[in-house]
């Protein structure tokens, strides 16, 4: 294939690239259809995604308490913000403009130009879950996605119990977080399956090692995985360093399993408990944790995204410093355009293509259509005007090369990351 030869072919090629590059989703919140009623879909749940339910709080009239919405039906609450959130005000925000972008992307542009809700509705109403699974990973244009399985939620776990069937589509993550964070709910949850666990000593050490094997084993997942707070420091003589260094730290190195860390989430029992799961907040981390990780266990791979857009420049000059460290996603409070923007070529700059540019976090299977149909026009524009810089540098790069590049920043450089 011969050299594009100017910088608007070199720019356009990029922004297609993006545009039509497989994607794999590093991390999301989707279940296999099979398991009982976790799989969250349609329009009511994306109007209640707890991103649009912390918004509705801050313009809904004082008389709707968050006790009396928490009482209500998905349908009323999804009313609710619709009436608040969109009708009332402009819908300015990222987690508005992603409803809108599901709803033109499934052809639905006429009843969304028309703000007609019921018609909406009606059209969600008359889907199949399983092919509409199918369609949404097309529009988003995934190979697959990652899931969140987490072992201490009962309802997650018995679904596994059961062999219950996965899908093609979605792999696994097997959730640590309680075991590192909240070790009494860690404990009795263990307990109750069995395991001899009490105070974090060498004994309870090993049983919860062999907990996590067993679930290693029956998940097989792609790695192991927490969110963490941001005072969370390694090491450290305390409940979190702890479960690390002995229970986690050994399981990821003999399983030879990544531990994939989301740092810097401020816990909802401290922030706002009535908004659930919109109730956590941000705080800036310490990013030296990471750095004492990576140093001391060459043998074990991380993956890490920080939550603080503070955190950002640090954590990446990081990774250029560790073969065990891949940076992925701009996650959460980072996933809006005016920062995904600024984290990408931050890392383009830093790292080249070796990091993962987002990860979708969907929690209802929807978002990952606009999730990734936002991503890919961000990270097209950027990747544009990077390769537009290497043009007037003298570089000559081919399609096939640019297409290379698109597809290494949205999956394959954490294939390869994974592989190494
Ligand atoms: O992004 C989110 O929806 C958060 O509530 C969390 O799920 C976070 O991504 C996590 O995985 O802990
Ligand atoms: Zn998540």
């Amino acid at each position: 294939m011969t050299a594009l030869n100017s910088i608007e072919s070199v720019r356009n090629a990029a922004v297609k690239a993006v545009a039509e590059t497989t994607i794999t989703d590093l991390h999301t919140h989707i279940f296999p259809p099979s398991h009982e009623n976790l799989l969250l879909w349609d329009i009511n749940e994306l109007l209640t995604y707890h991103y649009l339910v912390a918004e509705l709080f801050t313009m809904a009239p004082a008389e709707i308490t968050y006790q009396a919405f928490w009482k209500m039906s998905k349908t009323q609450q999804a009313d609710l913000v619709w009436e608040n959130v969109f009708l009332k005000h402009g819908p300015l925000s990222e987690a508005c403009r992603g409803v809108m972008t599901v709803i033109s992307k499934l052809g639905l542009q006429d009843e969304l130009a028309k703000r007609d809700l019921g018609a909406i509705r009606k059209w969600f109403a008359a889907q199949k879950v399983e092919d509409y699974v199918q369609k949404v990973f097309d529009i988003a244009g995934l190979d697959y996605a990652i899931m969140t399985n987490d072992p201490f939620v009962p309802l997650e776990a018995t679904q596994w119990t059961e062999d219950k069937p996965g899908h093609p589509l979605m792999k696994t993550a097997l959730r640590i977080d309680k075991l590192i964070v909240n070790w009494p709910h860690a404990v009795e949850i263990m307990r109750s399956y069995g395991y001899d666990v009490q105070v974090l000593d060498d004994s309870s050490y090993s049983e919860a090692r062999r907990f996590l094997k067993h679930w290693a084993e029956k998940l097989k997942p792609e790695y192991m995985a927490a969110s963490l707070p941001p005072d969370f420091e390694y090491p450290k003589d305390d409940a979190m360093g702890r479960a690390m260094q002995n229970i986690v730290l050994p399981v990821a190195e003999e399983l030879n399993l990544p531990l994939a860390m989301m740092i810097g989430v401020r816990n909802r029992a401290t922030v706002n408990p009535a908004l659930g799961d919109a109730g956590d907040a941000v705080g800036v981390a310490n990013v030296e944790a990471v750095q004492n990780l990576c140093r001391e266990n060459p043998n074990i791979k991380f993956l890490v995204t920080m939550l603080s857009r503070v955190n950002q420049h640090e954590l990446t000059v990081l990774g250029r410093k560790f073969r065990n460290l891949h940076l992925f996603g701009c996650w959460w409070y980072c996933n809006n355009p005016s920062i995904i923007d600024e984290m990408t070529r931050q890392r383009f700059e830093l790292l080249g293509t070796a990091f993962t540019a987002n990860h979708s976090d969907a929690r209802v299977l929807d978002q990952l259509i606009y999730k990734w149909t936002h991503t890919r026009k961000i990270v097209g524009g950027v990747l544009a005007d990077k390769y537009a810089d290497q043009f007037i540098a003298g570089w000559r790069v081919t399609e096939d090369e640019i297409k290379r590049d698109a597809r290494h920043i949205l999956g394959g450089s954490f294939e390869a990351f994974m592989k190494k």
